[in-house]
């Protein structure tokens, strides 16, 4: 055990508040950790929304130590080893038509901000330089790299940094209280604000536009859903104007939403893809990109043996992720998980909905196992309702996670019925106890 705390400097952490009463996890099983002391917790948001098969699987945890012992690193430039190439075959097997090439990350940051290059290199090299522009949306959550807070809508992740990236722009959140709050699935109102990107276009010509970057729903900032028919208007205004759509599926990939790939559960197709988190189960650091054959075949010009993008990671395809990857993909499958979500969601809403009516409560959103609740904050202190009800949940055996005065939900997609209800018997406890 260590001494004290002192040299560990926490990572989006109050550290002085923690350090004066820690949470620890020292052990973690399918539903749930257990603290150092043997207490259990009910994990209601898959760790970080990551592990989406629950905790220590068994093909994974084997699959981990077997290739720890047989290859522990191969150099991925100019060098592979052969999961790379047999998970990327299995990766574009689930997701959406026309995303084929799979390019690996350590992180979602990193995939966001290969995604970015690409998308700037790409019009490049075929022969429209001048498009250098990057879009994202108010609120949006792409990692925190300086490409990623600058595309970026979250003002605590971005104003402390400078000037960040400069030919950045952003288009307007979705969120709408007054026109859709309590709405089950998608909200109704607000498609037109895909069409906050024209407002843009005609500011700086589409010609300077490279990419807008969006998460087809916004997780980070609270969980808001695309209105209904808002992902269909962007995609055909991206391709009005020639700007590539990028779908960050950091949170949404790998089933949250219902299908593999938001974009699938939602039929819009994004033409380059960030991944990371359910990658590989939360057990080792993974991102990728997923990009169109197009996208990728535009670099593939000029000699055979020059490097057609400059870009990459030591880690890149590292041997441990690769290899958990494909067992987590195995386990997915096995266990019918990609979809599973949409099986649950009605149970999901129906049980998240019945905290409608609670003090504070201004809204309850949710799609396949991903759920908000919206409180009202206290007055004078924002976020601190909210932080209440989290450490109330944590005293009562259940995690959950909190942005701002949002309580966010996105358990395993594991989660049994009474488990739903567990956690939301919890949470509307503590909601009561923390008015
Ligand atoms: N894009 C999206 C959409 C994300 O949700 C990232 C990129 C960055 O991924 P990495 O692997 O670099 O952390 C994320 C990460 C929260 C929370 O509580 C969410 C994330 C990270 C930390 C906290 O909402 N998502």
């Amino acid at each position: 055990m260590a001494k004290n705390m002192d040299a560990y400097w926490m990572p989006f952490t109050a550290n002085r508040q923690f350090k004066k009463a820690p949470r620890l996890l020292a052990k973690s099983s399918g539903m749930h950790f257990w603290t150092p002391e043997g207490r259990e917790i009910l994990d209601g948001v898959a760790g970080l929304w990551c592990v989406n098969a629950g905790h220590t699987r068994p093909k994974i945890v084997k699959a981990i130590a077997e290739q720890a012992a047989e290859l522990d690193f191969a150099p991925p430039f100019q060098m592979a080893h052969p999961k790379a190439f047999e998970l990327a075959e299995k990766l574009v097997e689930i997701t959406p038509q026309g995303l084929n090439k799979v390019f690996y990350t350590n992180s979602g940051s990193e995939a966001v901000e290969t995604a970015l290059k690409m998308a700037i290199a790409y019009h490049r090299v075929r022969g429209e330089g001048a498009r250098t522009r990057l879009i994202g949306r108010e609120r949006g959550y792409h990692g925190v790299n300086f490409g990623g807070i600058s595309v970026g809508g979250i003002l605590t992740n971005r104003k402390m940094f400078g000037t960040l990236l400069a030919g950045v722009d952003h288009i307007r959140h979705t969120h709408d209280l007054v026109r859709n709050a309590y709405a089950v699935g998608q909200p109704e109102h607000g498609a037109e604000l895909a069409d906050d990107l024209e407002r843009l276009v005609a500011l700086h010509d589409a010609s300077t536009i490279a990419a807008v970057i969006v998460e087809p729903v916004a997780g980070s900032t609270g969980v808001l859903l695309p209105p209904k028919g808002y992902l269909d208007r962007l995609r055909a205004t991206c391709d009005k104007h020639g700007i590539l759509l990028i779908f960050d599926e950091v949170i949404t990939g790998f089933g949250r939403t219902g299908q593999p790939f938001a974009a699938q559960t939602f039929g819009v197709t994004p033409d380059l893809m960030t991944v990371a988190k359910g990658i590989t189960n939360g057990c080792v650091p993974m991102g990728a990109v997923f990009a169109t054959d197009k996208i990728h075949d535009t670099f593939m010009n000029g000699p055979d043996h020059l490097i057609e993008f400059f870009h990459g990671y030591t880690y890149s395809a590292h041997p441990l992720a690769c290899a958990a990857a494909l067992a987590t993909l195995e386990t997915y499958a096995d266990e019918g998980l990609l979809t599973r979500a949409a099986q649950m969601q009605d149970y999901f809403a129906k049980a998240l909905h019945s905290l409608k009516g609670l003090p504070n409560v201004i809204d309850i959103r949710s799609i396949g196992l991903v759920g908000g609740v919206e409180l009202s904050p206290l007055p004078g202190e924002p976020a601190k309702r909210a932080f209440n009800v989290f450490l109330d949940c944590w005293e009562q055996g259940v995690l959950v996670r909190t942005t701002g005065d949002i309580v966010a939900l996105s358990p395993p997609l594991i989660i049994e019925t009474a488990q739903i209800d567990r956690i939301i018997d919890v949470l509307g406890a503590a909601i009561k106890r923390c008015a």
